[in-house]
């Protein structure tokens, strides 16, 4: 099948919705602060939030992983663990997350990335408008910049879903070090621990 519209319509899209992101970007954007140490102690609260990119890089933000998880999947799943190492570590609960078909599917979960290793800490959720199916040549969806979600330089750990790979990259726009497309993990890395700063999933 072909796929080529939909993933440059869907770059492009991300691309425009940074600029919305920037806009919009409120008290909960605005202080990252310094990269918190793997399964270190989060200083102040953790908070869930969700950037859908199939609605031009809307994001909305949640103090419970249960409402980020319904948030990120539509409505679909309401039921998610509030603790989000052990909803990573439900099958059935990841299994609803990372359904790509049925009726009025609405949003399909990308990746979840988590600001502390083994899926703790504050949490940030990409989704999309389909799984991923085109290999690793031609990205199918991408974020410029996670400074303007407040998600600069934290992600530790990150689980994939819908057939999808991601690359962590150390600056914004693609560049410098990177991980390489990834399944999911419960650690990033030494080299890209709370260094990631731009993203794309295939
Ligand atoms: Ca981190
Ligand atoms: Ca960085």
């Amino acid at each position: 099948m072909t796929r080529s519209g939909n993933i440059h319509r869907t770059t492009a899209g991300a691309a425009a919705a940074l600029g919305l992101c920037a806009a919009l970007a409120g008290p909960a954007a605005a202080a990252p602060g310094p990269g918190p140490t793997p399964g270190g102690a989060v200083a102040g609260k953790t908070e869930h939030c969700v950037v859908h990119l199939e609605d031009h890089g809307k994001r909305t933000c949640h103090a419970g992983f249960r409402e980020a998880v319904e948030d990120a999947t539509g409505g679909r799943v309401t039921d998610a663990p509030d603790d989000p190492g052990k909803a990573m570590a439900d099958p059935n609960v990841l299994d609803r997350i990372g359904a790509t078909d049925g009726p009025r599917l609405g949003p399909i979960v990308l990746s979840i990335e988590f600001e502390h290793i083994r899926f703790g800490g504050s949490s940030i959720s990409f989704t999309g408008t389909h799984e991923c199916q085109s290999g690793t040549a031609n990205p199918e969806f991408s974020y410029e910049d996670l400074n303007r979600v407040g998600w600069n330089d934290r992600i530790s750990s990150y689980r994939l879903f819908a057939n999808c790979l991601a690359n962590h990259y150390e600056n914004p726009a693609w560049n410098g070090v990177q991980t390489g497309y990834q399944a999911t993990t419960e650690y990033i890395g030494d080299l890209m621990n709370d260094r990631t700063s731009s993203l794309r999933w295939s």
